[in-house]
C-alpha cells in the first residue's frame, strides 16, 4: 500500500558494482497518480520544460517524435494508463510502476517481455538538478520516448534475453554487458547529416549532461563498437569521460542480435578492462577528450 507520493517503500540495501545501492521491492505497483502533490507536479513541469529547452538541436529527432507521439507535456505528470493506450498500440511495449531501481535478473525479465518498468516517484525539488538514482523523470522523459521508434524497441527487448543469457554465463559477461546497456541506453550518441545528437536516456534527462556531453572538449568521443564497449569501464558518480556514436539504431540492435554473445564472452574472457577515458589505437575518433577537469580516481 502506498501512503504517500513521496515516501518510495525502500527494502534494503545492497552493495554492488556500482557502489551501496539501495534495492526496492520488485512489486508492480498502480501509479498512485491522485496522490501526487502541486509540488510534484511543479517538479515535473520544471525538469520538462528546462530539458525541452536544453535539448532542442540536440536530442535526436527520433526522441521527440516518441514525446509528442505520447502527448507529454509540462502541463502534468503523465499517466502510465493513457502512455500505455498509445506505446502498446505503436512497439508492444508497456509501462509498470515500480519502486526504484530493481535486481538486474528481474530487470531482464521485463524488458524480455516488452515491459519497461518506470519509477513511479518523481525527485524532491532540492534534488532537481541532480538525483544519483533513476526517478520518475529519467525513466519516464529519458526512456519511453525511444520505446515508440519500433527498432529501438526490438533493441531493448533482445537486451533484456541477452541479460537473461549473461546471468546464464557468469558475473563477467553480466557486468560486460551492463557497460553496453550504459553506454547505449544511458549514454549514447547517434551520427545524423546534422551532427551529434543524443539518444541516452541519462543524458537526456540530465541539465548539465546535455551540454556537456556534444560540447565540452574534455570527453572523448568514439565510433561504437560492441567488443570495446563491453571492455570499457565507465563513471557512475561524474559525467562520462567516453560517449560511444553509434550511426544508426539499426546498428545497434545488429550489434546486439546478430552475434550470439557466447563467443564474445569467450573471447573478452580475463581480458582487463579499459579505462573509462582510453582511446586505443583501433578507435575511430570523433573527438579525442582533452580530460580536463577528469577524476582520478577508478572507474566503476
Ligand atoms: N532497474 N528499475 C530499474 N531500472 C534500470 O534502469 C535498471 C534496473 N536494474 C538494473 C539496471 N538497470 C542495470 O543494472 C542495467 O545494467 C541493466
Ligand atoms: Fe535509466
Amino acid at each position: 500500500m502506498i501512503e504517500q507520493a513521496s515516501t518510495p517503500n525502500r527494502v534494503e540495501h545492497q552493495m554492488t558494482d556500482k557502489g551501496y545501492v539501495p534495492v526496492y521491492t520488485t512489486a508492480v505497483v498502480e501509479q498512485p497518480w491522485e496522490s501526487y502533490s502541486a509540488e510534484d507536479h511543479r517538479t515535473w513541469a520544471t525538469l520538462f520544460e528546462r530539458q525541452m529547452a536544453l535539448l532542442q538541436g540536440r536530442a535526436c529527432d527520433e526522441f521527440f517524435e516518441g514525446l509528442n507521439a505520447l502527448n507529454m507535456s509540462a502541463d502534468a505528470i503523465p499517466k502510465f494508463s493513457e502512455i500505455n493506450q498509445i506505446l502498446k498500440a505503436a512497439t508492444g511495449w508497456t509501462l509498470i510502476g515500480v519502486e526504484g531501481l530493481l535486481p538486474e535478473l528481474t530487470f531482464f525479465e521485463h524488458l524480455a517481455a516488452r515491459r519497461f518498468p518506470v519509477t513511479w516517484w518523481i525527485r524532491r525539488p532540492d534534488q532537481i538538478d541532480y538525483i544519483s538514482e533513476p526517478d520518475l523523470f529519467h525513466d519516464l522523459f529519458g526512456h519511453v520516448p525511444l520505446l515508440m521508434l519500433p527498432v529501438f524497441a526490438d533493441y531493448m527487448q533482445a537486451y533484456g534475453e541477452g541479460g537473461l543469457k549473461a546471468a546464464r554465463y557468469g558475473d563477467e559477461p553480466l557486468t560486460e554487458l551492463t557497460r553496453l546497456y550504459w553506454y547505449t541506453v544511458e549514454f549514447g550518441l547517434i551520427n545524423t547529416p546534422d551532427g551529434l545528437r543524443i539518444y541516452g536516456a541519462g543524458i537526456q534527462s540530465s541539465k548539465g549532461e546535455s551540454i556537456y556531453s556534444l560540447e565540452s572538449e574534455a570527453p572523448n568521443r568514439i565510433g561504437f563498437d560492441v567488443e570495446r564497449v563491453m571492455r570499457s569501464r565507465y563513471r557512475i558518480d561524474t559525467y562520462q569521460k567516453t560517449y560511444y556514436v553509434i550511426d544508426s539504431f539499426e546498428q545497434l540492435f545488429r550489434a546486439t542480435v546478430d552475434p550470439d554473445f557466447g563467443p564474445i564472452y569467450y573471447r573478452l574472457k580475463g581480458a582487463s578492462a579499459h579505462p573509462a577515458g582510453a582511446v586505443l589505437e583501433s578507435d575511430k575518433v570523433f573527438h579525442r577528450g582533452s580530460g580536463e577537469g577528469w577524476p582520478e580516481d577508478a572507474d566503476a
